[in-house]
C-alpha cells in the first residue's frame, strides 16, 4: 500500500461523518458482528469510531465475506460512502466499496474492549496494546494538553526553555536515592532533578523552565512514586517563595482551564469533572495546629498522606500552599529563614492539590558560605558540589523555583488510583520493560 498516497487521501473518522463524498479510512478493528445477510465492523482510530455495514448482495462479495473474519485490533483500510442510520453510533454508517487488511492482529494477550477487567500489571506488560483503548488514550491526550499548557504559559511569560544534563557527578537532592552509572573511569549518577542547573540558569538568564525526565532510586513501590518520572520545573531570579508560589497558582489554573476546554470528550469518558482551583496559603505550623484539632497525624517536618487528604476535604478544589516549612524537612539548597544556618524554619514549601503533594520548591541559598554550612549540616561533602557553590560567587541574585511532577499531576487531576496509569511505560522497582 502506498503510504504517501494514503496520508494525502485518508480522513480521520471524526471528520468523515460530514463528508458527502466517498472517504478513505484507516484504523483498528474494534468489533465485528454477523447477522445472516448483514455484517458489521466497528472501526476505530485515534479520533473516533464508525460502524461499517455490509449487506449481502449490496456490497462486493469479497468484502461481505471478509468483513466479520478480520481479527480484533487488526489494522484495516476502507473506502466507502456514508449513509444515515438511526442505530449506528454517530447516526451514520459507512457502506464499504473497498476493504483491505493492512496488518492482521494475532490472538490478543489481554482484553482491550471498553469493558476490559484486565488488571493493571498485566495491562502494563502489554502496554503497547493497552494504548489501543479509548480510556487509556484519553489519559495521554489530557497529559499532552497539560505539558503543552505548562510550556505555553511560561514561554509567553518570557521564560526560556532549557535542557539540563541527565548524567550528573553528585546528588542534586541529597539522600541516597541515586542510580549509579559508569562514566568511563568515573562514577556518575542519573539526575534526580535539574535543580542545581536551573539555579545557575536563573542566576544568568533569570527565568527558566523545563520538562525533563528524572530518576529516583527509591526502593519502595507505592501508588504515587515512580523510579523514572518527568518534572515540570521553573526557576526565577529576584524571587522569594511567595513570588514562585504565585507562579504555581497561575499555571495550574491555566492548565486546568486548557484541559476543560480542549479535552471535553476525554474528561467525559473518564468521568472527571474539573473546576478551576482556588489558592490558599498556610504556614506549616498552622496546618499542624489544624490537623491536631482534626485528630490527624502530622510528621515533625513532613505532612502525612492523611494530612494531605484532610486538607482536600477541608478545602476542596483548592491548591493549598504550605510554607515556612521546617528546615530539617527540606533539601540543602533551600534558604533557611532569616538566612541563618541554624534556623528552625525555611523558605521552602509544598503545594497540595486534591489530597496529594503536586509540587515542592522555595527560595534557594545564593550565599556560598551559607550553602557550604547547609551541605555539611546535611552530611554532604561541599567538595562534591564545588562547581555549584562557586557559581554563586560571581553575581548571583536571590532566586527561587519549584517542580511539579507531570505524572503526579496527571494522576491527581484525573483521580487515578495509581500513578502508573499516568505514564505510558512506567519504570518501577520491578518493571524495566516494555
Ligand atoms: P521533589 O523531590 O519534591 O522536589 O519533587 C518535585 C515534584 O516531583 C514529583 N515527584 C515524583 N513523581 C513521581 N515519582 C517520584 N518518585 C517523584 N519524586 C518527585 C512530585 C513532587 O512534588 N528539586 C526539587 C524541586 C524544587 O525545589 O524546585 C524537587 O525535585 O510531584
Amino acid at each position: 500500500m502506498d503510504m504517501q498516497k494514503l496520508q494525502k487521501n485518508r480522513t480521520l473518522i471524526k471528520d468523515a461523518f460530514d463528508s458527502k463524498k466517498s472517504v478513505e479510512l484507516t484504523g483498528w478493528v474494534y468489533d465485528t458482528r454477523a447477522l445472516g445477510k448483514i455484517k458489521f465492523l466497528v472501526l476505530r482510530d485515534v479520533s473516533g469510531e464508525i460502524q461499517i455495514t455490509a449487506v449481502k448482495g449490496k456490497v462486493a462479495d469479497g468484502i461481505f465475506k471478509k468483513l466479520d473474519k478480520v481479527s480484533r485490533e487488526s489494522v484495516v483500510y476502507v473506502r466507502g460512502t456514508l449513509k444515515e442510520s438511526k442505530q449506528a453510533p454517530g447516526g451514520k454508517e459507512l457502506i464499504p466499496e473497498k476493504f483491505e487488511v493492512i496488518a492482521k492482529a494475532e490472538e490478543l494477550p489481554i482484553d482491550v474492549s471498553d469493558f476490559s477487567k484486565t488488571e493493571l500489571p498485566k495491562r502494563l506488560d502489554n502496554r503497547f496494546l493497552d494504548l489501543h483503548r479509548k480510556r487509556i488514550q484519553a489519559i495521554f491526550k489530557i497529559q499532552s494538553t497539560i505539558s503543552m499548557a505548562f510550556r505555553q504559559h511560561f514561554i509567553e511569560k518570557g521564560f526560556i526553555e532549557f535542557q539540563p544534563p541527565s548524567i550528573i557527578g553528585a546528588s542534586s537532592e541529597g539522600g541516597t536515592d541515586l542510580f549509579e552509572a559508569k562514566y568511563f573511569e568515573k562514577k556518575a549518577f542519573l539526575a534526580q532533578s535539574p535543580q542545581l542547573y536551573k539555579q545557575m540558569i536563573a542566576c544568568s538568564m533569570e527565568k527558566a523552565m523545563t520538562i525533563t525526565p528524572v530518576w529516583r532510586a527509591e526502593k519502595h513501590n507505592t501508588i504515587r512514586h515512580l523510579n523514572e518520572c518527568r518534572q515540570m520545573d521553573i526557576e526565577m531570579g529576584f524571587a522569594d517563595a511567595f513570588v514562585v508560589m504565585k507562579q504555581i497558582e497561575e499555571v495550574v489554573q491555566y492548565i486546568v482551564k486548557e484541559v476543560i476546554e480542549k479535552n471535553k470528550e476525554e474528561l467525559e469518558l473518564l468521568g472527571v469533572r474539573l473546576k478551576i482551583p482556588k489558592a490558599k496559603y498556610m504556614t506549616f505550623a498552622e496546618v499542624a495546629k489544624l490537623m491536631k484539632e482534626q485528630g490527624v497525624h502530622v510528621g515533625k517536618d513532613d505532612l502525612s498522606g492523611e494530612a494531605e487528604k484532610k486538607l482536600d476535604e477541608l478545602f476542596p478544589d483548592t491548591i493549598v500552599f504550605v510554607h515556612d516549612w521546617p528546615l530539617s524537612g527540606k533539601p540543602f539548597y533551600i534558604m533557611p529563614k532569616g538566612e541563618k544556618a541554624d534556623a528552625e524554619l525555611s523558605e521552602g514549601f509544598d503545594a497540595i492539590y486534591k489530597g496529594m503533594e503536586i509540587s515542592s520548591g522555595g527560595q534557594r541559598i545564593h550565599l556560598p558560605d551559607l550553602l557550604i554550612e547547609r551541605l555539611k549540616a546535611k552530611g554532604l561533602n561541599p567538595v562534591d558540589f564545588k562547581d555549584y557553590v562557586d557559581s554563586f560567587r560571581y553575581g548571583a541574585p536571590p532566586h527561587g523555583g519549584w517542580s511539579i511532577g507531570l505524572e503526579r499531576f496527571t494522576q491527581v487531576l484525573l483521580g487515578l488510583e495509581n500513578i502508573r496509569e499516568a505514564v505510558m511505560f512506567p519504570r518501577d522497582r520491578d518493571r524495566l520493560s516494555p
